[in-house]
């Protein structure tokens, strides 16, 4: 027996004869083991190494052309009761399918080796933590699983030690997008995923776990996993207030996590606790904390440079492994907006030609361990994780939503997270540039019904008298020429201090149907290029616009029908009569 928990055994025994691969290899996590498999990738193909004076132990992996972002359309959750999963979920019958997807994992693995990767989400002494087990015939998802969780030796020791886990059966299978699925059994953590090597579909300790299957056990259990950055901005006196913020997909929150503050705040710092998930916990004196389930990175390259974020860009010069970048002719990496180089081999590995679009694909992806950041921060091994100043809600939207503010309360916070809407990017499958609702940035997260996720959220009013403020930011409004009004990344640090001083009764701040805005010269623009009148148009509310978007989120709401918190809809009420007296 490879481990003595029993349960375990018996799983990989049946994994194994469903799948028949040609051998079993337990994953120890460690550094001959990362070696050997990187070598055995480099022979197969599956991973070419980069230049390696410049970019030490990089490495390129080209995914299948057909298999590049995450597919929501193949995506279920599939309860016993299909309004558990709720109108955001595709469902299926949990019989159904697993019948259908075990069919397509009949045999999936002959003549290949079959992983079996102990994880642990979380700090491995955190109670917070969660232990699972994902089972896979792709080495890649070996080598990036080694980054972004802790995983190995000491995640198996505990998981014989509580007994249990979540099980992720994972097989690349044939990449057919018809043969495609990856299915969620949250009364019985587990996860099937099949025909996708890519990211959040087949690192299943991600999405998968620490937001579908967690966000589940979180509202049986009274917490929340969220898809959240978790930011520690320091100040010049020393004080460090953490903040919470949940963009969508493709929408800032790497960026933010690990911010370079500008040349013009000498003194100020920022440290990086988590840059995609966290799972949220009231404490016993009812202050929310966070940890960071994962360890490592799976961001997005395109647009990283030297000027937008240096921490980023420095972090991926080495100790990287690069999924769908291009190359130069003397084999660096490279992609849209590097501002170095110029590509010769495309992201498919063909001949560079810009007929055939971007050279990089636009949702490219490094995978990098957190310890490889300038900015980390040591508290993200934790066990009791950080307390939370500010939640912040955000999206990209070109117009209507102003650069910050600030809901009036919990309950108004909870309607502006639920109104979230954003432009779609390229982290998944489908069109890019449409206006979705994406709440709380987890329309492609939440494992269950979204109507008792918000009644969740609104709980926490009852449970804490000292929960954080809530505000709603967008870094994206354009003028009429498509230009950004605001210049975003570093100079976003201008706006956590704005809602730092706002938690801190510090700041001034004007009432408005929407919420509370800056006041004019509120947020510090000095050395910023940047003009009072652009200023105003990032501050303002176009009453009449928001009346419409208002009635959009209230029809978005009632789609949710009777599940749906009449708190929530009473809120929304407020909003709307507000907006009718300001018109
Ligand atoms: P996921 O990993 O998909 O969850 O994305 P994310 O939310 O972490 O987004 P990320 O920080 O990777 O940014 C996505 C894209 O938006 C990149 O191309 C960035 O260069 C760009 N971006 C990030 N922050 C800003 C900003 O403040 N302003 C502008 N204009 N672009 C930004
Ligand atoms: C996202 O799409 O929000 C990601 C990338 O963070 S993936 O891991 O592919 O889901
Ligand atoms: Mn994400």
């Amino acid at each position: 027996m490879a481990t003595s928990l029993q349960e375990l055994q018996n799983w990989v025994d049946s994994v194994a004869k469903l799948t028949q691969p040609e051998s079993i290899h337990w994953c120890n996590g460690s550094d001959a083991e990362n070696k050997r498999l990187i070598n055995e990738m480099q022979r197969s193909g599956d991973l070419v190494e980069l230049d390696h004076e410049s970019h030490p132990n990089c490495y390129l992996h080209r995914s299948d052309p057909s298999d590049v972002a995450r597919v929501e359309h193949l995506t279920f959750v599939c309860s016993r009761n299909q309004d558990d999963a709720g109108p955001n979920n595709n469902w299926m019958n949990p019989a159904d399918a697993h019948k259908k997807i075990d069919a397509l994992f009949e045999g999936a693995m002959q003549g290949r080796t079959m992983y079996v990767i102990p994880y642990c989400m979380g700090p491995i002494a955190s109670p917070y933590a969660r232990l699972g087990v994902e089972i896979t015939d792709s080495p890649y998802v070996v080598a990036n699983m080694r980054m972004m969780t802790r995983m190995g030796d000491e995640p198996l020791a505990r998981i014989e030690k509580d007994g249990t886990f979540v099980k992720g059966l994972h097989s690349t299978g044939d990449l057919d997008p018809e043969k495609r699925f990856i299915m969620h059994f949250p009364e019985e953590l587990t996860i099937k995923s099949i025909g996708s090597g890519y990211g959040g579909n087949a690192l299943l300790g991600k999405k998968c776990h620490a937001l579908r299957i967690a966000s589940w056990q979180a509202r049986d259990e009274g917490w929340l996993a969220e898809h959240m950055l978790i930011v520690g901005v320091e100040n010049p006196d020393g004080e460090i207030h953490y903040i919470a913020c949940a963009f969508p997909s493709a929408c800032g929150k790497t960026n933010l996590a690990m911010l370079v503050p500008p040349e013009s705040h000498k003194g100020w710092r920022v440290w990086t606790l988590g840059d995609d998930i966290a799972w949220l916990h009231l404490d016993e004196g009812g202050k929310l904390r966070a940890i960071n389930p994962e360890a490592g990175y799976f961001g997005v390259v395109p647009g990283t440079n030297a000027k937008t974020n240096k921490n980023a860009y420095d972090m991926i010069q080495s100790n990287t492994i690069y999924t769908n970048v291009a190359t130069t002719a003397d084999n660096k990496p490279w992609w849209e907006d590097k501002n170095v180089g110029t590509p010769a081999i495309d992201w498919q590995g063909r001949e560079y030609d810009p007929e055939n679009g971007p050279a990089a694909h636009p949702n490219s992806r490094f995978t990098v361990s957190a310890k490889m950041n300038p900015s980390y921060s040591l508290l993200a091994d934790a066990p009791e994780g950080v307390p939370i100043a500010a939640i912040v809600f955000g999206g990209r939207r070109k117009e209507l939503a102003p650069l910050v503010y600030e809901a009036k309360n919990w309950r108004h916070g909870v309607l502006v997270g639920a109104g979230v809407a954003s432009e779609t990017t390229a982290a998944a499958a489908g069109e890019i540039g449409v206006v979705r609702r994406d709440p709380m940035a987890m329309k492609p997260f939440c494992g269950y019904n979204f109507a008792d996720y918000w009644a969740h959220w609104l709980g926490f009013d009852e449970e804490s008298k000292h929960l954080p403020k809530i505000f709603h930011v967008n870094w994206f409004r354009q003028d009429s020429s498509g230009r950004f009004l605001w210049p975003g990344f570093g100079e976003n640090l201008r706006v956590l201090r704005w809602i730092i001083d706002r938690c801190e009764g510090r700041a001034e701040a004007t009432e408005t149907p929407i919420g509370y805005l800056p006041k004019a010269g509120d947020i510090d623009t000095s050395d910023l290029d940047i003009t009072p009148d652009t200023m105003d148009a990032l501050l303002s509310v176009n009453i009449e616009q928001w009346k419409s978007e208002m009635d959009s989120v209230g029809d978005y709401l009632q789609s949710y029908g009777e599940r749906l918190p009449a708190a929530l809809m009473a809120e929304h009420e407020t909003v709307v009569s507000a907006l009718k007296e300001a018109s």
